[in-house]
């Protein structure tokens, strides 16, 4: 028998799919099949590839089941979750199709987000503002919200709050994080959003994976794998991975909260992701001000009468902010062959 069944990608690792299935999905399978837990392993159709289509991290997929095939398939491997976590798929299942997106990332690769956290250190790794305020403006194009988190705040008290006033003033949750320091507003903030998909993106270094630890200890110990400790013991997170919140907050939670490995400024300027004329729209603090300038086509970038200008000089908007404006115009003002993604 052939059944179809919707679930979520939840990892992918080398062509390989973690698909986690919607509830009654499980059910109706678990009717069919001795089905341990409402996780399948499987790959993609090649048609996928022939068209060039990714299958990304929070994907909402249709998974084809050969009944008779799966039962066929091997039963220790299934019994085992250890070796289910490893190289090989579910026998007889295979994903048919990616429902729609309702967005997509490329840094990290990621798709129907509905919330990103961007994450920074306060120190060690000293803060690129460039750099954060790339991710930003893409999360504001890609219309998910972005919700600033300033880590490692126990290192570098002061700078953490200098650098949560900046973002407070431009009007973005700021949440400040540290060893030893109280982390109940940001649980709850993620608690209250726990029908959401969202993700911890960041530089890698800045502490993603410990803050996840530390914040969601039934996550890291229902999956044990949140940091993997590789042969230089430093925790690293290889891949991204979605991890169902309702293992910490019980059946309503619908959503999910995932780890990434985070990126390095190389792989991050490579992209653009929208064009200069989107630029002035991805600084929400800019918003008040345009078209309030001199001239209509004001670039607000050194114009008389420009009134972003003026409000930078008043200090209305922070002037790190509208340095990282002027550095992403520059880049921008000379591309005219767009690949936009
Ligand atoms: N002092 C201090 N160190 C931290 C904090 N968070 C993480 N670290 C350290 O920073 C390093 C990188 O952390 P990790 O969570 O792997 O970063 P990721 O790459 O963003 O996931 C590790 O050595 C952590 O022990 C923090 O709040 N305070
Ligand atoms: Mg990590
Ligand atoms: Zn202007």
């Amino acid at each position: 028998m052939e059944l179809k069944v919707n679930g979520k990608i939840i990892k992918g690792v080398g062509g390989l799919y973690s698909i986690r299935l919607n509830a009654g999905d499980a059910d109706k399978l678990r009717c069919e099949l001795p089905l341990e837990g409402d996780i399948l392993l499987c790959k993609g159709r090649g048609v996928f590839r022939h068209e060039k289509l990714t299958l990304l991290a929070g994907d909402n997929v249709t998974v084809r089941v050969d009944t008779e095939l799966m039962l066929a398939g091997d039963r220790d491997a299934r019994a085992s979750h250890a070796k289910r976590d490893t190289e090989e798929a579910d026998a007889g299942v295979l994903i048919d199709e990616v429902l729609p997106r309702k967005n997509e990332l490329i840094r990290p690769p990621m798709a129907n987000l509905d919330l990103l956290f961007v994450v920074f250190a306060a120190a060690k790794p000293q803060p690129i503002l460039q750099t954060i305020d790339k991710l930003i403006t893409i999360a504001e194009y890609k219309k998910l919200s972005p919700v600033i988190i300033i880590t490692k705040a126990d290192l570098a008290p002061d700078a953490a709050e200098e650098y949560a006033a900046l973002y407070r003033k431009c009007g973005f949750d700021v949440f400040i994080e540290g060893e030893g320091m109280d982390g109940s507003a940001l649980e709850n903030f993620i608690r209250q959003n726990a029908d959401k998909v969202s993700a911890f993106a960041g530089a890698s270094g800045v502490g993603k994976s410990t803050l996840m630890n530390r914040l969601f200890p039934s996550l890291g110990l229902t999956t044990g794998e949140i940091s993997a400790k590789t042969a230089r013991g430093k925790h690293t997170t290889r891949h991204i991975e979605l991890y169902p919140l309702d293992r910490q907050f019980g059946e309503g939670a619908s959503g999910y909260i995932a780890d990434t490995p985070g990126f390095s400024m190389l792989d991050f300027v490579q992209y653009d992701f929208y064009t200069k004329d989107d630029l002035p729209y991805v600084f929400r603090e800019f918003e008040p001000y345009i078209g309030r300038c001199r001239y209509t086509k004001c670039t607000h970038t050194k114009e008389e009468g420009c009134a972003l200008l003026e409000a930078v000089k008043n200090g209305e908007i922070p002037k790190e902010r509208h340095e990282s404006y002027l550095a992403f115009y520059e880049v921008l003002k000379n591309k005219h062959d767009w690949d936009r993604k």
